[in-house]
């Protein structure tokens, strides 16, 4: 590194030609016509020409060390924009923002001109930007496999408080600056046909698939930029082309749909990305875009090893395959189709390789979310991976027979196949029978994965299932987000907490330092107007930011409960309404989630809190007391303004629902108090921090399960609790939808008679008392100031850094290679 954090020497008169250079050759634009979007885009391609060499250079020390490497295979990474945050990374953020100022451009304005690539739906893709920024920044030897998707997660936006959904062309017409074409890297991937048994040369019998169709996948890397080191490691996404020349003659017969059918059959299959979040829908072209994915991953890891110079022997010492969720299994039976039909290998030393090279991470427990796929459907477009594994499964079976002799129960729930009148391949079971690793998010998490998910794989495979808590990355969710808050943590602990996070515990001894405590909130002030700004601009709402800013950000799911934050709102409004004696600090609550276009109770929630905002927002009779905002196309770019700027952070799930969570995390490191649920990794923050500095309230695990097993009735609560009542039957008026009751009845009947299926009104008292202490505690500012320093203090066990050491350490075997 040279001095002030850069990682490479910077030569202010040649990155300005640069940046002139990219703007009139590569954007065909005068200086004199360039927009702000094409001066951002000349930019990002003049700063990755820096990327991009050293992406090449870091494979290349790479290869000749011999390291052993990690391969990250994910059918998401919502990584986000990357031009600000490489910039740091690079340590070049102020020379940049100096050689554009010269140029008569402000740095801060250009990058608002940067899309998010979106190219995931929440948590989990979120989680593999973070871990492969943490690979960059320790140089831990890693390669992200994704999809180069056309279409991002779809643009949110309300039509009298609906939301619509529209396509996210993220990359523009232009291209997206970082990425670059690495067209020697293409592979053939193959799809359906059937599958025939010949004899080899050597008289053995042997199988191989003869494919009916095969596409190209086209290989783009997005530089990830290791902080303050010169690795840069690639995040691949391959994109899916026909390799059926275009159709001239066809075309000239007018038949111009016809001609270009394999293009448009084959471009289907990265066009878009599934917009489900913990949900698997089972669509054919799902499994298409997983094993496209797969394929072509495999392949490149081989391609890999052997231009390293190895032996397929070698594979499992030098290479490991992190499985992100069940959404890669299909790379299992993949490699064993390789080793076994092209390698020739015999089944034992195929399964010898395959299954020490992957392991696998469980990311819910949500029965929905646990994928499956139709024998049928698996048979018809990937006919050898279907008998491949069957053999698995056959095999498998034999070891549940030799440990419980006769028990047809125990197969009957083991086995990869689940019976039934249409056979079904399970894909988590699939990952547990066939990887060295398997384990959850969170310690809670996966102590149930241990205990309710997979007991019977933990007594046969002692030791296999194991935890790493989640974390994410403090580059880009405290430095680069919460610039007020990173120069405050600089002047006290020095200038390296962002590589080490261990140092921000030293902020522990100015919890109760007045000054400190003043400097910390005046911060918090700022980073509140900051939102407080965009929400006035974007949505025409004025907010007040001596408010609570009490803020709930994640994909809308009933089992994350913004209804139970709604039922809560609804409360306040009818006791500031008919209760003299009621009183309370001022609130802004903000929401921001989208719902899966088809999940209809989800969709209707985001109208309820909507209408309610509509309405709360121009009551006079509220004083200003209660505001609510529900920002529209929630985003990473977005997340970055809105959690510096929160007081409160609502992360108040059904115990034993959410595996982990990480949003929470984000949230405590910027000084936000929690109010939680004892779930996900809520619990160790509570170890962290402390009962003092967390507003913990609901049922636990245990409860939950007991009650529903006694048989829960959500009517007793309705009952027995006026406030509540008064609550839930607001919805079923026209108070928010003038004219027109019934209109958010929808969520009252299902609470009601269908069943509650997430225990909201059972745990709606105890989170409107908690919210009660939390009014009361924020009216003493210096208590507050001292509780919110201590959490961005003692939250340093969730950087995602101390993620990817433990994956490393205790997984991976990985070692970093300092360039
Ligand atoms: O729902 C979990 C979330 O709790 C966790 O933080 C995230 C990353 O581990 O994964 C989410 N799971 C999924 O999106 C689907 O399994």
């Amino acid at each position: 590194m040279t001095k002030n954090g850069q990682t490479q020497q910077f030569d202010k008169a040649a990155f300005k030609a640069a940046v002139e250079k990219h703007l009139t050759t590569t954007y065909a634009t005068t200086l004199a016509n360039a927009t702000p979007r094409s001066w951002y885009l000349a930019m990002g391609r003049a700063l990755a020409e820096f990327t991009t060499t050293n992406l090449l250079e870091t494979e290349k020390t790479l290869a000749e060390e011999k390291a052993r490497s990690v391969n990250y295979l994910s059918l998401e990474f919502l990584i986000g924009r990357l031009t600000g945050n490489n910039l740091i990374s690079m340590g070049l953020y102020e020379n940049v923002s100096q050689a554009m100022e010269e140029m008569g451009l402000n740095l801060t304005d250009l990058l608002e001109e940067e899309r998010d690539p979106a190219l995931g739906n929440g948590g989990l893709g979120r989680l593999a930007a973070c871990f492969m920024d943490s690979l960059a920044a320790q140089e831990y030897p890693a390669v992200g496999y994704g999809l180069h998707y056309e279409y991002g997660l779809f643009r949110q936006s309300f039509v009298d408080g609906r939301q619509e959904e529209a396509p996210d062309a993220w990359r523009g017409a232009e291209g997206y600056p970082w990425e670059v074409l690495r067209p020697e890297l293409t592979q053939q991937v193959n799809l359906y046909g059937h599958v025939e048994a010949y004899t080899d040369e050597n008289g053995t019998a042997c199988r191989r698939w003869v494919p009916a169709l095969t596409v190209e996948g086209v290989a783009w890397d997005l530089p990830i930029v290791g902080y303050g080191n010169k690795s840069v490691y690639p995040l691949r996404l391959w994109e899916c082309r026909s390799t059926a020349p275009f159709n001239l003659a066809r075309f000239n017969d007018g038949d111009y749909v016809g001609a270009q059918f394999p293009a448009l059959e084959a471009g289907n299959v990265t066009k878009v990305l599934y917009p489900n979040d913990n949900h698997d829908q089972g669509k054919a072209l799902r499994l298409m875009q997983q094993y496209f994915h797969c394929a072509c991953s495999v392949a490149d890891i081989l391609r890999r090893h052997h231009a390293a110079g190895h032996t397929i022997e070698e594979l499992a010492k030098l290479e490991t395959i992190q499985l992100n969720d069940t959404h890669p299994t299909i790379a299992i039976p993949e490699l064993m189709r390789i080793l076994l039909d092209e390698y020739k290998l015999g089944w034992d030393a195929a399964w010898e390789i395959a299954s020490n090279t992957f392991a696998y991470t469980n990311h819910t427990l949500l029965p929905e979310a646990l994928e499956t796929w139709s024998e049928a459907l698996i048979q018809a477009m990937l006919p050898r991976h279907m008998e491949i594994i069957f053999e698995i499964n056959h095999r498998f079976l034999q070891v549940v027979e030799a440990k419980w002799p006769g028990n047809n129960s125990i197969k009957r729930k083991l086995s990869i196949i689940e019976e039934g009148p249409q056979r079904m391949v399970r894909m988590a079971n699939l990952c547990v029978v066939s990887t060295y690793a398997v384990n959850g998010v969170a310690a809670l998490h996966s102590e149930l994965v241990k205990r309710d998910l997979f007991p019977e794989f933990n007594e046969l495979f002692p030791g296999r299932l194991t935890n790493v808590t989640n974390g994410v990355t403090p580059r880009r969710w405290i430095k680069y987000c919460n610039p007020g808050l990173s120069a405050l943590i600089t002047e006290k602990v020095g200038e390296d907490w962002p590589a080490h996070l261990e140092k921000i515990a030293e902020l522990e001894q100015f919890a109760t330092d007045a000054d400190f405590q003043k400097r910390y909130m005046a911060v918090k002030k700022e980073n509140k107007q900051r939102l407080a700004d965009w929400v006035e601009e974007n949505m025409g709402i004025e907010l007040d930011t001596n408010a609570i800013f009490d803020i709930q950000i994640k994909r809308l799911h009933e089992y994350k409960r913004q209804h139970l934050n709604l039922l809560h709102i609804l409360s306040l409004y009818h006791r500031l309404l008919n209760d003299p004696t009621f009183d309370m600090h001022p609130r802004v609550f903000f929401f921001g989630a989208k719902a899966a276009p088809g999940y209809a109770l989800a969709k209707d929630i985001i109208f309820a809190i909507n209408k309610v905002a509509e309405k709360v927002n121009n009551d006079p009779r509220l004083g200003g007391k209660l505001k609510v905002v529900f920002v529209p196309d929630y985003r990473v770019s977005l997340a970055e303004i809105l959690f510096p700027a929160a007081d409160v952070s609502e992360q108040i799930s059904t115990a034993g629902k959410e595996a982990s969570g990480t949003g929470n995390m984000k949230f405590a490191m910027n000084g936000a108090l929690t109010i939680g649920t004892m779930d996900g990794a809520n619990v160790e923050m509570r170890e962290e921090v402390g009962d003092d500095n967390i507003f913990i309230f609901g049922l636990l695990v245990d409860e939950v399960q007991q009650l529903k097993q006694e048989g829960y009735d959500p009517y007793r609560y309705y009952q027995a609790d006026s406030v509540l009542r008064a609550a839930l039957d607001l919805l079923d008026t026209d108070e928010f939808t003038p004219g027109q009751p019934g209109q958010l009845s929808a969520i009252r009947a299902n609470l009601l008679d269908g069943g509650d299926p997430y225990l909201v009104l059972a745990d709606f008292a105890d989170y409107v008392k908690t919210h009660e202490k939390i009014d009361a505690e924020y009216r003493d500012q210096k208590t507050w100031a001292r509780k919110a320093i201590l959490n961005t203090a003692l939250m340093s066990k969730f950087s995602s850094d101390r993620s990817i050491r433990d994956y490393a350490n205790n997984i991976w075997k990985l070692d970093p290679v300092n360039r």
